[in-house]
């Protein structure tokens, strides 16, 4: 079940796919974060990069619900990497420095959320109130403890075959079948776009998320 989100984490990452980035023009407002649980013991607290595990209610201004993760779909939490864009920036903002078991509402303004366009349900220009539990932190699929893990030799860099090595480890973890088709793709795509000075190998700097754009 993991699978194709750490996919689309580690290798598809284009912002405003799932988020919609907030118009950089106008006034952005900022996130208002009460912290309305916060566990007593507390080993480990969210940043950006790391794969967060979250059930979510979300309101409109007017108190209705749009959205609950335990009533709607497969009333399932969801996991999605935070900081890179995956979610809407108010999440992105509002959801680090959380522990696990932690209960935040954010309100969130619309251009940190979905905007004067709004989106599906959500109207234009909405304000958005959600109630989040982190139910689970992991490291994130681009965070310095995943790239010392691919770099099979320690040369700190990562090859070609490293990182082949490495999709056929995710794809065999998550119990799908081998597809060195697939994987040759996938590797192309990230050299592709990650391999800025193109000398055939990633550095740690050119792996890992970059997050000035917060
Ligand atoms: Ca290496
Ligand atoms: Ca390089």
């Amino acid at each position: 079940m993991l699978l194709p989100l750490l996919l689309s984490a580690l290798w598809c990452v284009s912002p405003g796919v799932i988020g919609v980035p907030g118009a950089q023009e106008e006034e952005e407002g900022e996130v208002k974060i009460h912290v309305q649980h916060r566990p007593f013991i507390c080993h480990r607290k969210s940043k950006f990069g790391d794969l967060l595990l979250v059930h979510q209610a979300g309101y409109f201004q007017n108190g209705t619900l749009f959205h609950s993760s335990r009533i709607h779909g497969d009333k399932q939490p969801g996991w999605f990497t935070l900081g890179v864009r995956e979610v809407i920036l108010g999440w992105d903002r509002g959801l680090q420095d959380m522990c696990a078991g932690e209960r935040r509402k954010l309100v969130i303004p619309p251009a940190l959320a979905y905007g004067a366009e709004g989106k599906g349900k959500i109207p234009p220009q909405s304000t958005l109130t959600f109630l989040i539990e982190l139910l689970e932190i992991r490291n994130g699929p681009r965070s310095h403890e995943a790239f010392q893990e691919m770099d099979l030799n320690d040369d700190w860099r990562l090859s070609r075959s490293e990182v082949i090595a490495h999709l056929k480890k995710e794809f065999e973890q998550n119990g799908q079948p081998p597809n060195d088709t697939l994987n040759e793709i996938i590797m192309n795509n990230i050299f592709k776009k990650e391999d800025q000075n193109k000398d055939g190998y990633l550095t740690s700097r050119e792996f890992t998320y970059k997050h000035d754009e917060l």
